[in-house]
């Protein structure tokens, strides 16, 4: 990426960060360790006011976290024409990719996506041509590992299995912040589609036009990320709409509320829009963790959280078909906005 800046790159002057950052009051820190009853209700407070916190004493061992960080600086300080020898595409979304555009913008990084559970199996994307008729109606996504670096494979899966634990055991809490048992959600995720993003945004010529992330909302479950110390990662204060920079603190990981859980709880956790800032000299790594349910889940409401007053305000839908239109347009530019829940709400 040269000085001459491509302008599928630049956002529009209304989505431009300011490269002024006002030290805000930041999103709630909570530490795992503490008296369980503190615990859920701080993550309660935290998931109804920003959708967003920090967690602290979460149980994944930092060298495993160190170890996936060094293979992840190391995948991407490879030549171009290795990375793309294990590019994802339409057909297959798991791999390497340089070209993705959130709201039809280009993001300013690269990507490495895969499975936790490998193949995954996810609905065929509705035939564009309603008279194809032989469309096959079930596909499977299959991680592509690189040769190099060395052991890369082992550090991405050692580190999957780790962080899914603490996704599970974030999940329990959040049931219990919602009055509901502790083991509520733990259905969803028997055949779950969870996958993990490692994200490179290499130095940016123009961190006043374009961004790493444009804004977006994550769809799914909830996300655990983990960040380098550069920062860059802002989200969107409910209150104001201000948009406020997530400090990075050594070994913390960022969990935010993903659109799912919105429809579960009936939007009384609402999830937060967020984007990332690049740097014009440094480069940046961060690593989330999307959880995600079974493709075949209809996410809707949950009954114990509606009722004649609080009447669900989403129709229910099939996770897998919503997933796989989403990545099966690979992230291209398109000529609507992708797939997205409030197309599944009801009007009031
Ligand atoms: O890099 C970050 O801090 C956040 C990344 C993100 O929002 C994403 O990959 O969807």
């Amino acid at each position: 990426m040269g000085t001459e800046v491509d302008p599928a790159f630049i956002q529009a002057p209304e989505h431009r960060p300011k490269l002024t950052i006002v030290e805000a009051q930041g999103i709630p820190f909570i530490d795992l360790s503490g008296p369980i009853e503190d615990v859920v209700r701080e993550i309660g407070g935290a998931c109804e006011e920003w959708g967003f916190f920090q967690v602290i004493n979460h149980g994944v061992p930092p060298e495993i976290r160190r170890r996936i960080e060094l293979a992840t600086r190391e995948f991407f300080a490879l030549p171009s024409e290795e990375k793309r020898r294990v590019k994802r595409n339409e057909v297959n979304v798991w791999g390497y990719y340089d070209a993705e555009h959130t709201k039809n913008v280009r993001d300013w990084k690269e990507v490495f996506d895969f499975a936790l559970e490998d193949p995954t199996l996810v609905p065929a994307p509705a035939p564009s041509d309603p008279d194809d008729h032989k469309q096959v109606r079930s596909t499977t996504w299959t991680n592509q590992w690189p040769d190099n670096p060395p052991g890369f494979r082992e550090s991405c899966e050692e580190y999957a299995q780790e962080v899914k634990k603490l996704s599970f055991k974030l999940m329990e809490l959040i049931a219990l912040s919602l009055g509901l048992p502790a083991n509520r959600f733990s259905g969803f995720f028997k055949d779950q589609t969870t996958a993990i993003r490692l994200n490179y945004y290499p130095p940016c010529p123009v961190p006043d036009l374009a961004l790493g992330v444009g804004r977006h909302k994550d769809n799914n479950v909830l996300t655990v990320l983990a960040q380098d110390d550069v920062g860059g990662l802002q989200v969107k204060r409910k209150t104001d709409g201000e948009w406020i920079s997530v400090k990075p603190t050594p070994d913390a990981f960022i969990i935010n509320v993903g659109d799912i859980i919105q429809v579960w709880t009936n939007e009384r956790y609402e999830s937060a829009e967020h984007r990332v800032m690049v740097n014009s000299e440094k480069e940046r790594l961060s690593i989330p963790f999307f959880l995600n349910p079974a493709h075949y889940t209809m996410v809707e409401p949950l009954e114990e959280l509606t009722d004649d007053q609080n009447p669900a305000r989403y129709r229910a839908y099939n996770w897998g078909k919503f997933y796989a239109t989403r990545k099966g347009s690979n992230f291209r530019k398109l000529d609507v906005e992708n797939i997205q829940i409030y197309h599944f709400r009801v009007s009031k």
